[in-house]
């Protein structure tokens, strides 16, 4: 952790008299291994954590390399930032304007008199995008514990069982299985619901011959999964085996055309091919995928717009899906990490069709 600290106050060549202040959790969480509330303070010299009585312990526990300071009835966490910013002699802090509240910022502004305040770029994003070695193993982790759940689902998955119903089990099965947590709420999406990507998993009942999207992920030490299966639960229509089988087509090529130095849109122009040769264009209207992380979506997207080049240890999703208003949907992702040579599935779940 001490490690990524020194990153970025390279990355930001932070002066001797400029600090750094965070707010975002999953930054704190990055740069300290804390994921109480409160703030990082940093300069060339110092690493501190600014939080209230409830997480004294903790930060400590969480965070051996940095002093704990916690606020009182006195002095809120912005003027506690401040006076330890001024004891260093701090006349600059660069901090997350996209993350503050008007409310903090204000608060800032006013406690930091003396100091001037600028953006920090999303500068510990930028260094989050390539995963050490110890991430990606806990990605991975995450990952097959999802894969083992997804397993679990497929043999209990019935008609006469509800979205919600399914949602539940898969859950339990994944925390009772060394989840901490969901990565995100999962998604049950059956029959024509399955045409809505991101659909909220409800009431509605599993029938003969519905095909059903599960997109879903564990978190594990801090780290997301993100997986989606689309299943058929007896025999699927004509209609929803076509688009299965582009989907599939799609989501394979572009897995397999992963590597260090494409250019991410020329990686989702590859999926837009596919499909738009075959007509359905205009029914896989998001981005193939997105970067994960500590966040379940982080930088660079898959996406017509990024111009980003991916990089060895990249971890991004592959998620192409054709959508049918009124009749159905199919996606199917993998979560895969860019290698030396190429790049590598994080998740081992068959992508052929399942039929229970
Ligand atoms: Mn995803």
């Amino acid at each position: 952790m001490s490690n990524r600290v020194q990153r970025l106050v390279d990355k930001a060549a932070l002066q001797p008299r400029a600090g750094i202040i965070i707010h975002k959790p999953s930054n704190i969480f990055y740069l300290s291994g804390y994921t109480g509330e409160g703030l990082l303070v940093i300069t060339q010299a110092l690493r501190a954590i600014v939080t209230d009585f409830r997480y004294v312990e903790q930060a400590q526990q969480h965070a051996p390399g940095f002093s704990v300071h916690s606020i009182s009835n006195d002095i809120n966490h912005a003027q506690l930032a401040a006076s330890l910013l001024k004891n260093e002699g701090i006349t600059t802090a660069l901090y997350e304007d996209d993350e503050v509240t008007v409310r903090q910022g204000k608060q800032l502004e006013k406690a930091m008199d003396t100091i001037t305040l600028s953006p920090l770029n999303n500068l510990p994003e930028a260094l989050r995008q390539v995963k050490d070695k110890d991430e990606i193993k806990l990605i991975e982790k995450a990952c097959a514990i999802s894969c083992e759940a997804f397993e679990y689902i497929c043999g209990i998955i019935k008609p006469g069982m509800t979205e919600l119903q399914i949602k539940r089990q898969l859950e339990n099965f994944m925390m009772e299985h060394g989840a901490q947590s969901t990565a995100f709420d999962t998604i049950v999406a059956s029959g024509p619901n399955g045409s809505l990507p991101h659909a909220i998993a409800g009431d509605r009942v599993i029938q003969d011959g519905d095909m059903i999207t599960l997109d879903f992920g564990a978190k594990y030490k801090g780290y997301c999964a993100d997986m989606t299966r689309t299943i058929a639960v007896g025999q699927p229509s004509e209609k929803m085996l076509e688009i299965y089988n582009i989907v599939l087509h799609a989501q394979k090529t572009c897995q397999d055309a992963l590597a260090a130095g494409k250019n991410c849109k020329e990686v989702d122009a590859i999926a837009r091919k596919i499909i738009g040769d075959k007509g359905y264009g205009a029914y896989f209207g998001h981005g193939l995928g997105h970067a994960v992380g500590i966040d379940i979506h982080e930088d660079p997207r898959l996406s017509p717009k990024c111009e980003d080049a991916l990089e060895t240890g990249h971890v991004v999703t592959v998620e192409p899906g054709i959508y049918l208003p009124g009749i159905g949907g199919v996606r199917i992702e993998n979560t895969c990490v860019i290698t030396k040579d190429g790049a590598r599935s994080l998740v081992p779940a068959s992508r052929e069709l399942r039929i229970l």
